[in-house]
């Protein structure tokens, strides 16, 4: 018998955690922390919602690390992390798109891992109420506890990845996580305040000719094997559709969900590219190759770049297996 809107079997995010890490290494220092990381994102998504009605709309009227006009959620989101992972007695070093250098965790409360994370991706988006973002990707740090933490445990390549996730703000409000098993999405369901897995072993879909999505303004300063890989995109009867939504997240978890391509090519407004390694190309590659997919820079796969400073950037394609392939057979003509 169904009974109404109640499934009392539901698995929820921390369900999730428990069942498939307590028996890892460290596994239950990992999931005290994706419980921090689980509260962090409660946190902001109550104030994303409420921030038109608490006046946090708009821009706090400083500039961050990237030279970027912060806004006050983008203050407070920042805020919210570091309040909660330095207490989560999990973590030794936060790497935050919002702040210039890394953040060491008080000495007593240090623990085994580093998490980078770009508190509100999206930022332009928040006073339209379009959606927002926040990323994570955390690594197991190599040098031993007790000993103070170094920037070698910071710059690793995202291979050495342990988990990346990141939440939604979107039309509900979603986490995403991948611990290197697969992917999972879970709901927030308000009525309860739990995320529930609805979307178990998420897989890339495959299909050809879907959706293309990249901020085509910068055409003319692309690279011009670039330029002819999107004019493709449109010939023929049926020219496949664009989407650009302008926040990172947003865009990647279309393509997730529906298959194509995101691109953020290196453009002369941004000739390093413009979205960042450590917070956003890491986790989101980390992602879309649990999920079947890939992401690379054009050359190597970004899991493979090895980051020489917190804040790099580096040009950026995730997409499906085959549009990547078709990507890189234009670049290499
Ligand atoms: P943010 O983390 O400061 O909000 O910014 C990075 C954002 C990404 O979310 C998005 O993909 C990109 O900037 C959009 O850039 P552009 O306006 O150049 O297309
Ligand atoms: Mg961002």
């Amino acid at each position: 018998h169904r009974s109404q809107g109640l499934n009392s079997n539901s698995l929820t995010l921390m369900r999730h955690c428990l069942n498939n890490l307590m028996d890892k290494p460290d596994g239950q220092e990992l999931v005290s922390l994706l419980v921090s990381i689980q509260s962090v994102v409660k946190n902001i998504g109550a104030a994303v919602r409420r921030a038109g009605i608490s006046r946090l709309f708009g821009a706090e009227g400083s500039v961050n690390v990237q030279g970027e006009e912060q806004q006050k959620l983008d203050i407070i989101a920042n805020q919210t992390f570091i309040n909660y992972l330095g207490n989560s007695f999990a973590t030794c070093l936060l790497v935050s798109e919002e702040m210039d250098n890394v953040v060491e965790v008080e000495n007593e409360k240090q623990g085994s891992f580093i998490v980078c994370f770009d508190p509100l991706d999206g930022s332009n988006n928040i006073d339209c109420l379009a959606s927002i973002g926040s990323i994570f990707a955390i690594y197991k740090r190599k040098t031993p506890k007790g000993t103070a933490p170094s920037l070698e445990d910071v710059l690793q390549p995202g291979r050495q990845l342990v988990a990346a996730g990141y939440a939604l703000y979107g039309s509900a409000l979603m986490m995403v996580l991948s611990t290197g098993n697969g992917v999972n999405g879970f709901i927030m369901d308000p009525s309860i305040g739990e995320f529930v897995l609805t979307k178990p072993n998420i897989t890339m879909n495959q299909t050809i000719r879907r959706q293309y999505s990249v901020n085509e303004s910068y055409r003319n300063s692309w690279d011009p094997k670039i330029q002819k890989y999107i004019d493709t995109k449109k010939q023929g009867d049926e020219p496949i559709p664009q989407r650009y939504i302008g926040t990172f997240i947003a865009d990647f978890h279309r393509t997730l969900m529906y298959g194509g391509i995101f691109l953020y090519p290196n453009n002369a407004a941004s000739p390093k590219g413009k979205l960042r390694l450590l917070y956003e190309c890491n986790p989101a590659s980390f992602i879309i190759e649990q999920a079947g997919g890939r992401g690379t820079n054009g050359q190597e796969d970004v899991l493979d770049i090895q980051p020489l400073t917190i804040h790099d950037r580096t040009q950026v394609f995730l997409g499906s297996k085959h549009e990547i392939e078709d990507l890189h057979t234009c670049l290499n003509q």
